[in-house]
């Protein structure tokens, strides 16, 4: 462990960043109680799969502190309105090992652009939590309108004293001792992310949200850099959204019984299929291959699924779920992303923006109070990261599942059932399991020399010298990379889906074209490229793997040429971001 000078231990930055978001989801819970009781849904739905998960292997048993881990918060979302004030939000999130991730250019995604740019904060080879940071760009506004959001914008200070010395400390001395990582979190809880209930200029408020511009509105007119939502992992997506429209009162008891048995069945099912255990590897990290080896397996019947369903339907009837007197605007009730049996990026569900009490303090000294419809609650499960090739694959069945929505957009409503096979459709060119999807070039995974491998080399065999040949024959093995980011195009739609609201246009005189360069500008640092870091990692694991059995020698030298290009552009961003490689 290094020290300051004056001796103190330096803390742990990923350590720090566990803190962090503990101790903001304590904050957004107190904020927001429909994101505390959907906590609470998301851990009973997570316990009732590992029950499920304990059925089939009968070893397994998660403790409470693993289910705690599997069930916590993976993301946040956030919006800036100054660009002063997103290079201190970079340089506060870097005090914690959360680097910014890609470009997103939220202005131009067609009928559902907004008038910001984000980039994605953390880690870069250890990602648990990472926040997706928008800034407001007040030139895609016409004159007039952009004085007055700057002016509004311009008297707030988000960071204080404290804050900035505490950052700048860490930035000179390569971390703080945890008596100011304290304080620098407590900054975070209570004022930089706090939500205050406090805004001001409401004439701007009301042209901003009746120009359609609500999201701007959540920006321009509020003094903290508020969390717009925590999204929690589930472990079942269909079994979390069934549930929580249970505790939201749109659906009976028998309905909700029904459909959990039909999305425990079919998870049992592909438990069941899953003889390497991609699916516990996925969402379980502290589980190791050798652990899933050594689980045995058992089968579960119809009236055991029957069983886990009663049991969480009467769970979630107890009092401890009621959601009695808080006030909610109901489920989104459509999921985005791959369709349930695609294991590609994420899947992302919510319930609607609340509408909260807000007082507006006006500059002659008056007090409006009016309400804000802005802050919403989101779910993720994640799944395997795509190449180039993958993405392009995943946005051409997009276009398609989109096109199901558009044609009836009551079906989801009407006939789930053959909304999700229609949905289920569009993402057949998709294989189904990884060995699949990293052989057919759309995802990437890590790759390790088996046992049996290394074997099999110190005997003499003649073994093949391509990647996935080698895993056929169980010299290899490898493993699904998880997709750490967001998802493309869609975060675009997740702002708008969740305010009833599409998106926007400018109305500057040109629109303003915006680019990485810009946002690596505002933000004073180098943007990191994820589809270099997951390429590099794989690129890393296939020649180390190939040069465990003996066979490197042996490849294409076209081919091997292009992965220690990768593993180059990997180092590079690893040293550009200050990470030693290895
Ligand atoms: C951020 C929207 C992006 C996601 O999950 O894609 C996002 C926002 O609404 O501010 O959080
Ligand atoms: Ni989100």
């Amino acid at each position: 462990m290094t020290s300051l000078a004056s001796g103190t231990p330096i803390a742990s930055k990923l350590d720090m960043q566990h803190r962090l978001f503990a101790e903001l989801s304590a904050m957004f819970g107190r904020e927001v109680p429909l994101y505390d009781k959907s906590l609470l849904v998301n851990r009973a739905c997570n316990a009732t799969v590992c029950a499920l998960l304990g059925r089939i292997h009968p070893g397994f048993r998660a403790s409470d502190a693993e289910i705690d881990r599997a069930s916590g918060e993976r993301h946040g979302a956030i919006r800036i309105g100054r660009a002063d004030e997103y290079r201190w939000v970079c340089r506060l999130f870097a005090c914690f090992a959360m680097e910014p991730h890609d470009f997103y250019d939220m202005t131009a995604v067609g009928a559902k652009s907004q008038p910001m740019i984000a980039t994605a904060f953390r880690s870069v080879v250890d990602p648990e939590h990472r926040v997706f940071a928008s800034l407001l760009m007040t030139d895609y506004f016409e004159a007039g309108m952009r004085g007055r959001i700057e002016a509004a914008l311009a008297g707030r200070t988000i960071f204080g004293e404290r804050a900035r010395q505490l950052i700048e400390r860490s930035e000179r001395n390569g971390g703080l001792a945890w008596s100011e990582a304290s304080e620098l979190i407590s900054e975070c809880t209570s004022r930089i992310f706090k939500w205050t209930g406090e805004a001001h200029d409401h004439a701007l408020y009301r042209d901003l949200v009746d120009g359609g511009f609500k999201i701007a509105a959540d920006i321009a007119c509020f003094d903290s850099l508020h969390l717009n939502h925590l999204t929690p992992n589930t472990l079942c997506m269909d079994l979390y959204t069934a549930a929580m429209k249970r505790c939201l009162g749109e659906v009976d008891r028998g309905w909700f019984e029904s459909r959990a048995c039909a999305v425990l069945g079919r998870l049992a099912h592909r438990l069941w299929a899953d003889s390497r255990g991609d699916w516990m590897l996925l969402h379980f990290k502290q589980l190791s291959t050798a652990d899933i080896a050594a689980l045995s397996r058992a089968q579960i019947d119809g009236p055991e699924i029957a069983g886990l369903a009663r049991a969480l339907a009467d769970e979630l009837d107890g009092d401890k779920f009621s959601l009695e007197g808080i006030v909610h605007a109901g489920s989104k009730g459509l999921t985005e992303g791959p369709s349930e049996d695609t294991p590609v990026f994420l899947r992302q569900d919510a319930y609607r923006a609340l509408t909260e009490p807000v007082a507006f303090r006006e500059s002659d000294g008056s007090v409006v109070h009016a309400t804000h419809t802005a802050r919403f609650g989101e779910i993720e499960e994640r799944f395997y990261a795509c190449t180039p090739a993958g993405r392009r694959l995943y946005d051409a069945c997009l276009l398609r599942a989109d096109e199901i929505r558009e044609r009836d957009p009551e079906l989801p409503k009407q006939d789930p059932a053959q909304y999700e096979a229609a949905y289920a459709a569009a993402f057949l060119p998709f294989p189904k399991s990884v060995p699949e999807l990293v052989a057919a070039g759309l995802c990437h995974a890590r790759f390790r020399a088996t046992d049996a491998g290394i074997a099999a080399r110190d005997a003499g065999v003649e073994l093949p010298c391509d990647a996935m040949e080698l895993v056929r024959r169980g010299f290899a093995a490898l493993e699904g990379l998880r997709y750490e980011d967001f998802l493309p195009v869609s975060a675009a739609g997740i702002f708008a889906s969740n305010l009833q609201q599409y998106g926007t246009r400018s109305t500057a005189s040109v629109k303003p074209a915006y680019s990485r360069a810009l946002i690596e500008e505002i933000l004073g640092k180098s943007v990191v490229e994820p589809a270099l870091v997951y390429a590099g990692i794989e690129a890393e694991t296939r020649l180390e793997t190939l040069d465990r059995l003996g066979v490197l020698a042996r490849i294409d030298a076209g081919e091997r040429t292009e992965y220690e290009r990768r593993v180059a552009a990997l180092r590079a961003v690893l040293a550009s971001c200050g990470i030693k490689a290895g």
